[in-house]
């Protein structure tokens, strides 16, 4: 790992590659994840780097309908696993209803594995892996994406993906799953499909939902589900979308 002083202005952005070059030597991720982290970035880079209040409400929302679900299930890929998989992990370690699935897009049972024993080295106690002998298929995709553990994802009335593609996104709304994205482009179509799109950096936004997690615990489902009544996903993209298109941060 590069030597990077935490006084260096960029030192968080910097720590991510970081992360993501580790994750790739390890076996979690791909290059192509690599490119991907890169868009992320350059529109991160244009947010400010900063959770604004339209990811904030998206974030209030998305912990609303995970703890009014029967079954809430997150699913990981390679990116997930190498920025986040301790984040992840701990979430689930104090909500052990809340399930975690590997589901990858470039298929590879190594690469799963890897993730699978990653995400439990850090105390997960429920990780599932979507391609299997047993599995359960969206039958509207033709690519990887579409497996589904049968005591996941496959039986889950919530499912958070982050980093997803629109063709996933769109069949697990087709399937009546509720789905909370984890996007930093409102302009994906994984956003737009989403019931919930939380328009923020996975690092920065996963252990808000936690907190809020925690918050929500002992609210009455009422409290909750009245919450829900007033989201509006519409007015949160279009909001991010106005900031992105200001493009009005100051420089780092
Ligand atoms: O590990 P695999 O095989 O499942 O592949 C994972 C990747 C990420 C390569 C795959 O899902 C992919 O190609 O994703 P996309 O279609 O490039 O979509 C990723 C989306 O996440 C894009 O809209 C990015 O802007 C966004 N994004 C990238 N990094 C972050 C992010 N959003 C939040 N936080 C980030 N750190």
């Amino acid at each position: 790992m590069s030597e990077i002083p935490p006084s260096h202005p960029r030192f968080h952005s910097l720590m991510m590659r970081e992360r993501l070059v580790e994750g790739l030597h390890a076996g979690l991720c791909t290059e192509t994840g690599l490119i991907a982290h890169g868009r992320g970035e350059a529109l991160d880079y244009l947010l400010g780097e900063r959770t604004h209040p339209f990811a904030v409400h998206a974030i209030e929302a998305a912990s609303a309908a995970i703890t009014l679900a029967n079954h809430p299930m997150l699913s990981v890929n390679g990116n997930v696993a190498s920025l986040a998989a301790a984040e992840m992990a701990e979430l689930a370690k104090e909500f052990p209803r809340i399930g975690i699935e590997v589901n990858l897009f470039h298929g590879s049972s190594e690469r799963s594995r890897k993730i699978a024993d990653r995400l439990r080295s850090f105390g997960a106690p429920t990780v599932l892996e979507a391609a299997g002998p047993d599995s359960m298929v969206l039958a509207t995709i033709q690519h990887n994406r579409k497996y589904m553990h049968p005591d996941g994802i496959g039986k889950a009335d919530v499912v958070l993906v982050a980093l997803e593609d629109g063709d996933r996104c769109q069949a697990l709304v087709e399937s009546g799953r509720r789905v909370i994205a984890i996007d930093l482009n409102p302009l994906s179509r994984t956003a737009k499909l989403a019931h919930f799109s939380i328009v923020d950096e996975l690092t920065r936004c996963v252990p808000r939902l936690h907190v809020q997690l925690r918050a929500d615990r002992t609210l009455p489902s009422e409290v909750l589900k009245q919450r829900l009544h007033g989201y509006d996903n519409c007015r949160i993209l279009s909001q991010a979308e106005q900031v992105l298109r200001q493009g009005n941060v100051a420089s780092k």
